[in-house]
């Protein structure tokens, strides 16, 4: 897979050559590459925001140095994702839907976000999603981008080494994750559940379904409506 990502704030990527994903990254199964919008910003002040048309607070992100920076990016097959609290809620099924692309191009907007042209261009000549990770606000779309970058890469075949480790999480069959345990079987006064040293695995995995409906039902019950 390809990600591009376009930022005014290039290091806040530095990171992604760590881990996993930089593992990925030198084997050749990701092709990540970041780009800063200030190089297609061409007067002498590299100035990517201006005052918004019909006044109020804050600065907006130009069109001109997206379209030429999007434009020497975007592959035929491209979805581009602008990360915004404005967006459709990005879920393990969104992951998993974009982890079968080709190339995904993040363009993470700042201050109060990027002019709506932008969008309306390229929504008119491919794929474009607004994606927010929950109902907060972030400062720009750098650290949501991450996090979506994470949880798409960590599906891509041969990213994370063991695939069985994939399955049995939280939200891959919409329900949270049951509680796990490992030595010692005793730590400050409290045992692990006996079950789980029973060496019968079919009790155990009723056990661990049971904890799991039990958990979503307390802290996410939205997940069972
Ligand atoms: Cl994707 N961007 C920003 N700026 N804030 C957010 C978000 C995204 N998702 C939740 N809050």
């Amino acid at each position: 897979m390809r990600i591009d990502i376009v930022t005014i704030f290039p290091a806040f990527f530095d990171v992604l050559d760590v881990s996993l994903i930089g593992k990925a990254r030198e084997r050749g199964t990701l092709d990540l590459r970041v780009h800063d919008l200030r190089d297609a910003a061409h007067d002498r002040h590299h100035t990517v925001d201006d005052t918004p048309y019909g006044g109020g607070a804050g600065m907006v992100m130009k069109p001109e140095p997206w379209g030429e920076t999007l434009d020497g990016i975007l592959g035929e097959d491209a979805v581009l994702i602008v990360p915004s609290p404005a967006g459709e809620r990005f879920t393990q099924a969104v992951a998993r839907e974009l982890a079968d692309e080709q190339q995904l191009v993040f363009a993470c907007g700042r201050y109060e976000g990027i002019d709506q042209r932008v969008v309306d261009h390229y929504e008119a000549r491919g794929r474009v999603r607004l994606m927010s990770l929950g109902d907060y606000v972030l400062n720009g779309g750098e650290v949501a981008a991450m996090a979506m970058i994470e949880a798409v890469t960590r599906l891509i075949p041969g990213v994370v080494g063991n695939p069985a480790s994939l399955v049995e999480e939280s939200h891959e069959d919409g329900l949270l994750e049951y509680p796990i345990y490992t030595k010692p079987k005793e730590w400050r006064g409290l045992e692990v559940p006996p079950v789980l040293l029973s060496g019968h695995h079919g009790e155990i995995a009723r056990w661990r379904r049971e904890q799991s409906l039990e958990r979503t039902r307390v802290r996410r019950p939205d997940l069972l409506a």
